[in-house]
């Protein structure tokens, strides 16, 4: 398919890169974390948003060539942010289901840290729900690799996934993202509302933390804040930013 081996291409040819969009902690209105979101611009193409071009690089083993270059990009770039004195900055990337149940994942991860000399505790991998319901027994063997290196997780896009809540207290699971859908409506809607403070409340019962995605004003971000959430994501601080932007952000803000 034509998109594919342009895709092959992109990667190959450096017309790959990574946004960066700030999380910030709601007691201390600090960045804490940054998520790393890929971009793809084609000489030919133009702009190809990652919903175009993920879901056909997740047809075939190419996802794991893009998940690979991500990680390694992500951790290098954390690094370097440590080094310019921005300390205990989180790294979150998206990992795809296919790319963390591919034989070795663990090890992968581990040989990028130590390669880039990134902490392990410095980096979150994110994980969609429908990842994780897959294979619960294979996930759980993974996930536990992961914990054991100190690498923390977290699940992605939470509350749109068809999956049963269970797994959440098998699976050591660091934090959980409220899905952006619901926390669109949360001023209006009193379902999302409710949901999402359901989610909160049982995340913190099962020990873990959340994030909140797609934050846009001062009144989702009081709501959230109100009922406990410790981090918030969203253009009501940052969309995300090529890391040169970032790093004046950063710096402004520190
Ligand atoms: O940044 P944006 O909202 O356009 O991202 C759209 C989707 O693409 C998001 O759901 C995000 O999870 C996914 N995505 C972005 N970067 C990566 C990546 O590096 N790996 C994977 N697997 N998905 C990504
Ligand atoms: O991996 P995930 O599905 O969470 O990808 C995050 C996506 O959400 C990115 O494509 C990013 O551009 C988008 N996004 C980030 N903040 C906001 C926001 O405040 N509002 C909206 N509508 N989208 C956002
Ligand atoms: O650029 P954008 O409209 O996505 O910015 C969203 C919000 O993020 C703005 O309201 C602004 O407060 C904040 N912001 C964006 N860039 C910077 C920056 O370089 N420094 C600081 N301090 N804030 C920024
Ligand atoms: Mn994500
Ligand atoms: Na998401």
């Amino acid at each position: 398919q034509m998109l594919e081996s342009h895709l092959l291409q992109a990667l190959e040819r450096g017309e790959l890169d990574l946004h960066y969009q700030p999380q910030v902690s709601l007691s201390g209105q600090e960045v804490v974390g940054v998520e790393a979101l890929m971009r793809w611009t084609s000489p030919a193409l133009g702009k190809v948003p990652p919903d175009k071009f993920i879901p056909l690089a997740e047809e075939s083993e190419l996802i794991l060539r893009l998940g690979e270059w991500a990680l390694r990009t992500a951790c290098r770039q954390a690094k370097a942010w440590q080094e310019a004195g921005l300390e205990g900055l989180r790294m979150a990337v998206n990992v795809s289901g296919r790319q963390f149940r591919q034989p070795g994942f663990a090890e992968l991860v581990s040989g990028i840290l130590a390669e880039t000399g990134l902490a392990p505790r410095c980096l979150e991998i994110e994980l969609t729900e429908s990842c994780l319901v897959d294979n619960p027994r294979e996930v759980q063997t993974i996930l536990h690799r992961l914990r054991y290196l100190g690498i923390q997780v977290a699940v992605d896009d939470f509350g749109t996934g068809y999956s049963s809540l269970s797994y959440l207290k098998l699976f050591p699971l660091d934090r959980i993202k409220i899905d952006r859908s619901f926390v669109r409506d949360i001023d209006n809607d009193p379902d999302d509302a409710a949901i999402a403070s359901a989610i909160i409340a049982m995340a913190h019962s099962l020990g873990m933390q959340v994030i909140a995605e797609g934050v846009e004003t001062q009144s989702q971000l009081d709501f959230l804040g109100g009922r406990g959430c410790e981090e918030v994501q969203g253009f009501l601080y940052s969309r995300p930013l090529p890391a040169a932007e970032l790093t004046g952000f950063l710096h402004d803000r520190r």
